[in-house]
């Protein structure tokens, strides 16, 4: 795709720091279309007939990143759908979160406008995972999988937005505040840059 074709915008943060929340909130007041790299992962998880269904389970448990290879070719395959369709704003969520991936899809699929960067402490994040977990039926939701998925966020993930705040492309939100509080910070990154 040219980037004149496809907006990607990638959202990015800690797990539980409201990624997705905010992403359902952008879908209805701006039109992106909404790919959450964690929901295609678990979709395909569940899919009859996938061959990465039981390697998928392994690596989500275990708070570790699935090789690139899968969740590019995912993401790539959604974003043609929408696209076929007219869709040409994505927002692309929890992803990249591993520098290979970063290149990859930037080579690849299209080069990203801009990363919106969730900040949020980990004691915060811890508690709205364990909330969530009471209900989510995640597997990952639980005190051993969330301290394997802090450590590589740190690790893994990090180094990621580092890389493209060096390219001076991250808008940085901070979320330690209501759903509604975070929502005035993540619209007005994006008036002030997709207008
Ligand atoms: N909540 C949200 N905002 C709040 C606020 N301001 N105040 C109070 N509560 C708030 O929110 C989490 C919970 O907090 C919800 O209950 C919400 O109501 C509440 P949510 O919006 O779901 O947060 P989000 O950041 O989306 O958290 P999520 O758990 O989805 O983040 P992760 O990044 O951990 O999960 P994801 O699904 O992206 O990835 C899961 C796993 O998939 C990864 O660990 C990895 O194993 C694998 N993966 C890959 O391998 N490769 C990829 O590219 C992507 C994922
Ligand atoms: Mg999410």
């Amino acid at each position: 795709f040219s980037e004149k074709d496809v907006s990607v915008i990638f959202v990015l943060g800690g797990p539980g720091a409201g990624k997705g929340t905010q992403c359902a909130n952008l879908v209805r007041d701006h039109h992106f279309v909404h790919l959450s790299a964690g929901d295609l992962l678990r979709a395909e998880q569940k899919r009859e007939g996938s061959k990465y269904g039981e390697l998928i389970k392994h690596y989500i448990k275990e708070g570790l990143i699935v090789p690139q290879e899968v969740t590019v070719a995912l993401l790539k395959q959604a974003i043609q759908e929408n696209f076929d369709k007219g869709n040409k704003k994505f927002l692309v969520d929890g992803f990249p979160r591993k520098m290979d991936q970063a290149i990859t899809f930037e080579e690849q699929i299209v080069p990203s406008k801009f990363t919106l960067f969730f900040d949020c402490p980990e004691k915060v994040m811890l508690q709205r995972l364990l909330e969530r977990g009471k209900t989510s039926g995640r597997t990952d939701d639980n005190v051993e999988s969330i301290k394997k998925r802090f450590a590589t966020f740190i690790d893994t993930s990090m180094p990621v937005v580092k890389h493209f705040e060096q390219q001076d492309k991250v808008v940085s939100v901070s979320c330690d505040h209501s759903v509604e509080q975070v929502y005035d910070q993540v619209n007005a990154a994006i008036r002030e840059k997709i207008g």
